[in-house]
């Protein structure tokens, strides 16, 4: 007690000398300040020696959320924090409500990022993310007239976590050269070391450029370069860009490892000693031809030992089967910008086509295409899927013909959460919980979840009650919240049914849409559901992709429509939060009830959501994809609602092509129903024709990602999920397994098994 106290205090002292006055004389932004410094100071007191082999996660996109809570939970001094803040007239959570959103991610890819860079310091290992610091970052979202826009998202602001560095580079582009500067962010692991995320900016970047929404000139590379995270790449100017951002990131990548290799003694042959490249999907993929270029026109190197030393360095994760996001580039960009990759990538594919006789695993294809993945496999050691569903699609389908060549190199690393930002920061409520339950084991080992499994606690009516105070407590925080940040007015007494996820057409926000459209119909007809539902989405489009666009607006029309129903309206409530970013996950994720996971079979590689939601006491219902199946395996039959068509029938159904949608509309008047209602009249009084029409359009003729073959089990499925609630012991014994059984989903086993099997550093 003496010892929390004198650490309280010493604590406190730092915190008034940071803050430069008393605490109680501070503004919230001042206290923001001051911890913000006293937790930079803290991170680098226990920077860990630098150890002889060294990690780089290479990656276009760290989606890293607000930092200051994580940082005080990792470095152990949240609660104590707490207690100082309200010891002087101050609320942490108003603290926190000061600190801007990084938005330095789309979505899954690059939340998963940031959980691995905080479990690669929980763990003690030795490695860095190297990557953009884009100062407008993924662009933040607004409804009008029921459509998204989209603004810039201004994020670097005075004080920042970024700590400028005086390291910088000459980076040269076809024609000129760039300057780079390192900026750094300090990642503090859970009561372990504090490693590293670089950020690469250009000093010449100008953000008065930026005019009318997210519109610039992109040709003036010297002033867009780190402006917006994956510009909008609908046109050319916008896909060259990428290739000028892609180059940026890893030059300036394979500088620095190499620099810090050499200073540890490498001699460059050796470099797999000192140095492991974590290639996330193909965006950091020139990264390989970059340092043979480098090793062979700087350091002496043979081209055949460059090579063999960087194949022997770099390892490549796929997160994705669905062709269009494979990705490949024109050879004409690479002639435009970096000329000087060329020769190396054309002897890199010369051995291939001298070695292979099958031009589907070739480099430079016979359409003059650079395809990315096929660099990565040819030229790393490591090949690995995402979850088990999507490592097995690779080896069978997608990439099977380099599993043939290199069966040695496939490896599956199923995605996992930081379980501090995901139950310990976001859900303190529900860490008390399970803390009074089976002790604080969990904290540092997941595993520990396992001990809820008993049926001391499954069988015990207080303890299912307890959880279901703890969900309840959770929806009213969310009503709150939404209310004062979105003015959004939701009944915490409701069922909450949550989707949360980028849109794209293979999650199928379509499909949830489609059925709340027949839960509309069927309170029209007088079939009024137990409890009432609300339906939330939050999810941002593509700028330049249409149809994800209009399943937004189809999904924020029906929302009005039901907004003015009286008849409707306390028995469904639609909503749609807009600028679903990380914040907002850490709000909805714990007050969830059921949790919509339902891609089309075989094509969501794994989902992280799902775990999510699963860790805090959500139900999933899902169809068998991604690591929706492990979760399956985990929790059993009872304890999940799973529907609609096989991987294997639906990868079938695409080889056969006589898939036809409107031979299931004509065939089921349901759902012929819900899909006639979105040309109805009711709909085109609140929203655009064009955009109705085109959406029903792409249904009935295309249906490109099968919503309809699994539209009737999915409407039979949830209203079983829906009558189980009903039961509230019998729900809240479900959410007690899915719980029990997330400690398999931590990030901290995922990086586990990458150092075990890929990475072979010490700890
Ligand atoms: O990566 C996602 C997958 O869709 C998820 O199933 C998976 O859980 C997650 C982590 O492994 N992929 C993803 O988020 N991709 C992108 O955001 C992306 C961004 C730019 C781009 C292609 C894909 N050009």
């Amino acid at each position: 007690m003496t010892n929390h106290l004198n650490a309280k205090t010493k604590l406190e002292q730092k915190l008034t000398t940071a803050c430069g006055k008393p605490l109680a004389q501070c503004s919230c932004h001042e206290i923001y300040a001051g911890l913000l410094s006293l937790v930079q100071d803290l991170a680098g007191e226990r920077q860990s020696p630098a150890g002889k082999k060294k990690l780089y996660y290479i990656s276009a996109e760290f989606l890293i959320g607000k930092l200051l809570s994580n940082n005080l939970i990792n470095l152990g001094i949240y609660d104590q924090v707490r207690e100082i803040l309200a010891g002087s007239g101050h609320n942490l959570s108003a603290v926190e409500e000061m600190e801007p959103e990084p938005s330095l991610g789309n979505g899954g890819l690059g939340r998963l990022a940031a959980c691995f860079l905080d479990s690669i310091a929980t763990l003690g290992l030795n490695g860095d993310g190297v990557g953009l610091n884009y100062h407008f970052g993924l662009f933040k979202q607004l409804f009008a007239d029921n459509k998204q826009e989209e603004e810039p998202n201004p994020w670097l602001e005075t004080p920042s976590w970024l700590t400028k560095t005086d390291k910088t580079y000459t980076i040269s582009y076809k024609g000129f050269t760039l300057t780079s500067r390192m900026y750094d962010i300090a990642v503090t692991g859970y009561n372990n070391r504090t490693n590293k995320l670089h950020l690469f900016d250009v000093e010449t970047v100008d953000e008065t450029v930026v005019e009318d929404g997210i519109s610039f000139d992109k040709t003036d590379i010297q002033k867009n370069l780190t402006l917006f995270l994956y510009p909008d790449d609908s046109d050319r100017a916008g896909r060259v860009l990428r290739i000028y951002q892609q180059y940026f990131m890893v030059a300036n990548a394979a500088r620095l490892i190499l620099e810090e290799a050499a200073a540890k003694g490498c001699n460059y042959y050796d470099l797999p000693d000192y140095a492991v490249i974590q290639i996330n999907d193909t965006h950091p993929t020139m990264v390989i031809p970059e340092l043979i270029r480098l090793l062979t026109s700087e350091h002496g190197l043979e081209m055949d030992d460059a090579i063999d030393v960087v194949r022997r360095t770099c390892a490549y994760t796929n997160h994705t089967i669905l062709a269009e996001a494979l990705e490949t580039w024109p050879m004409d960009f690479f002639k435009e910008t970096v000329p000087q990759l060329i020769p190396i990538m054309e002897i890199l594919d010369d051995k291939v086509r001298r070695r292979c006789e099958d031009p589907s695993v070739y480099i430079i294809g016979n359409d003059d295409r650079v395809h990315m993945a096929h660099i990565d496999i040819h030229y790393g050691f490591s090949v690995n899927g995402v979850a088990a569903l999507h490592t097995e699609i690779l080896k069978e389908t997608e990439l099977n013909h380099f599993y043939k060549l290199y069966p040695e190199k496939f490896n599956n690393k199923t995605n996992g959460i930081t379980f501090r930002r995901w139950l310990l920061h976001s859900n303190p409520r529900l860490t008390d919980y399970i803390e009074n339950l089976i002790g604080d084991g969990f904290k540092e080992n997941a595993d520990c979840l396992k001990a809820l499994n008993d049926s001391r606690f499954l069988k015990n009516i207080k303890v299912l009650h307890g959880l279901l105070a703890v969900k309840d407590a959770c929806k009213q925080d969310l009503a709150i919240y939404l209310k004062e940040t979105q003015g959004i007015e939701i009944d915490a007494s409701s069922i909450f049914d949550i989707q949360v996820k980028r849109l794209h057409e293979y999650k199928r926000q379509q499909l949830n849409a489609l059925y709340l459209i027949r839960k509309y119909q069927e309170i029209k007809a007088g079939h009024r559901p137990t409890t009432s539902i609300t339906a939330i989405f939050g999810a941002k489009a593509a700028p330049a992709y249409t149809i994800a666009k209009d399943i937004i607006h189809l999904i924020l029309c029906l929302q009005q429509i039901i907004d003015s129903d009286p008849e409707v309206s306390p028995y469904l409530k639609v909503v749609m939060v807009s600028n679903y970013n990380v914040t907002l996950a850490e709000k909805l994720i714990p007050a969830c009830d059921i949790s919509e996971q339902i891609s089309l079979a075989s094509k969501e590689a794994s989902g992280t959501g799902n775990m999510k939601f699963m860790l805090n006491g959500a139900v999933t219902l899902g169809t068998d994809d991604g690591a929706n199946v492990e979760i399956h395996e985990l929790v059993g039959d009872e304890n999940i609602y799973v529907f609609g068509d096989s991987s294997e029938t639906v990868i079938q159904r695409y080889k056969d092509g006589d898939y036809c949608a409107r031979d299931y509309y004509e065939k089921d008047e349901n759902l012929k129903n819900a899909v006639d209602f979105i040309v109805s009249e009711e709909m085109q009084e609140v929203g655009d024709p064009e955009n109705l029409e085109r959406l029903y359009n792409e249904l009935l003729t295309k249906d490109w990602f099968m919503t309809f073959p699994d539209f009737e089990d999915y409407c039979r499925t949830k209203e079983q999920a829906l009558a189980d609630y009903e039961n509230r012991t019998g729900w809240a014994r479900k959410m007690l397994v899915n719980i029990s059984q997330a400690g398999y989903f931590s990030s901290d086993r995922t990086i586990g098994e990458y150092n075990r099997d890929i990475w072979k550093l010490e700890s």
